[in-house]
């Protein structure tokens, strides 16, 4: 299997995040991508090529213009407002109060974001921008002919929406390669989010569409981040009601239930006839993810990537979370090998 990647990443290296009350180190931090790609190359999983540059039309197909306007300069902004520590959003648009975006900085910084763990600062929008181009480059590899194709973005996107940043994720890589398939031929495409967190982000995206469908298998939101969205109940609506499925799960949840949930959705997959696959490809469904609750083991990495090859789909894996540094490399790389060796 082929690896998209780029030393880009890097350029994301926030100092802080927000955490039980405290700046600490970030969880999703550059090490996360060095030991996947040093777990591929010890593997020989396959060639590792360098992302192509897309340029933003795409990017705007997805996100509004002014939010991707905002978070260029977001950094610049705050900066020149004279903040001594990184950018950290602090007030949001509650309940009822105005939407009307802000002129300071910070109130800016609160209409955009969705969480307030995730500080921006310099190099962070360089590299959100170059992990988009991974995952259009991908893309790119699987429509020419390759079966799987391995996205390796960092940072991650599955938490980004329409105009929204939060949960390590500033552009939702998954979905912008989900439209690429689309403007390059595809009818229909399946996304199928395996992150221990719900896609938020990629929901909301294509919430009202039918040539999209989502399906999330995540911690149930009364009792995980993103908190506000991710229920059972949520199934799309107008045009894209019925092409959204959420598979919310209890805290200690182990493989074989999990797996029950992965089956019903790729049965939705089946069912909807995509011409390609994304998977958003989380592996903080670990029983040792330092800050989420699922109890997956290594090898179950590999047998589910071994499911997911069996509907035969090109598929495209887009790099999601995963914060047990030490085995996120073997963890990533078993739901690859899985479906290399299952596919037909
Ligand atoms: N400070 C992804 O897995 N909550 N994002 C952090 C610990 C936010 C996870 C709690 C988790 C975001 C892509
Ligand atoms: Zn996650």
């Amino acid at each position: 299997m082929k690896t998209i990647f780029t030393e880009k990443h890097n350029l994301r290296n926030a100092k802080t995040e927000l955490d039980g009350g405290q700046l600490v180190e970030p969880f999703e931090r550059p090490s996360r991508a060095k030991y996947i790609i040093n777990r591929i190359k010890e593997v020989e999983l396959g060639a590792i090529l360098e992302p192509k540059d897309f340029g933003f039309d795409i990017i705007h197909k997805i996100h509004d213009r002014d939010y991707v306007d905002f978070m260029q300069v977001a950094w610049q902004e705050w900066q020149d407002e004279g903040m001594l520590g990184e950018a950290i959003a602090s007030t949001w648009p509650a309940r009822r109060m105005s939407s009307r975006i802000p002129q300071n900085i910070d109130g800016k910084l609160g209409y955009y974001a969705m969480a307030a763990e995730t500080s921006i600062n310099e190099g962070t929008w360089e590299a959100a921008y170059w992990a988009a181009q991974v995952a259009l480059t991908g893309a790119e590899e699987v429509q020419s002919g390759e079966v799987g194709v391995f996205a390796l973005c960092r940072p991650p996107g599955h938490h980004c929406a329409l105009d929204m940043y939060g949960g390590y994720c500033f552009l939702n890589n998954a979905a912008i390669a989900a439209q690429s398939f689309l403007d390059k031929g595809s009818e229909r495409v399946a996304i199928v989010d395996v992150d221990f967190h719900h896609g938020n982000g990629t929901q909301d995206i294509f919430y009202k569409r039918k040539d999209v469908l989502f399906c999330s298998l995540h911690g149930d939101p009364y009792d995980a981040f993103p908190y506000f969205l991710g229920h059972a109940d949520e199934k799309g609506e107008g045009e894209g009601l019925g092409y959204n499925y959420n598979y919310p799960m209890k805290p200690k949840t182990q493989f074989d239930e999990w797996r029950i949930a992965l089956y019903d959705a790729l049965s939705k997959v089946k069912d909807f006839k995509p011409d390609t696959l994304v998977i958003s490809l989380g592996v903080d469904t670990f029983e040792n993810d330092p800050i989420s609750f699922f109890k997956l083991k290594s090898d179950d990495f590999k047998t589910y990537g071994a499911d997911i090859a069996k509907l035969g789909l090109p598929t495209l894996f887009v790099m999601e979370g995963g914060y047990d540094i030490g085995e996120i490399g073997i963890n990533t790389v078993n739901v690859l090998q899985g479906f290399e060796q299952a596919k037909s």
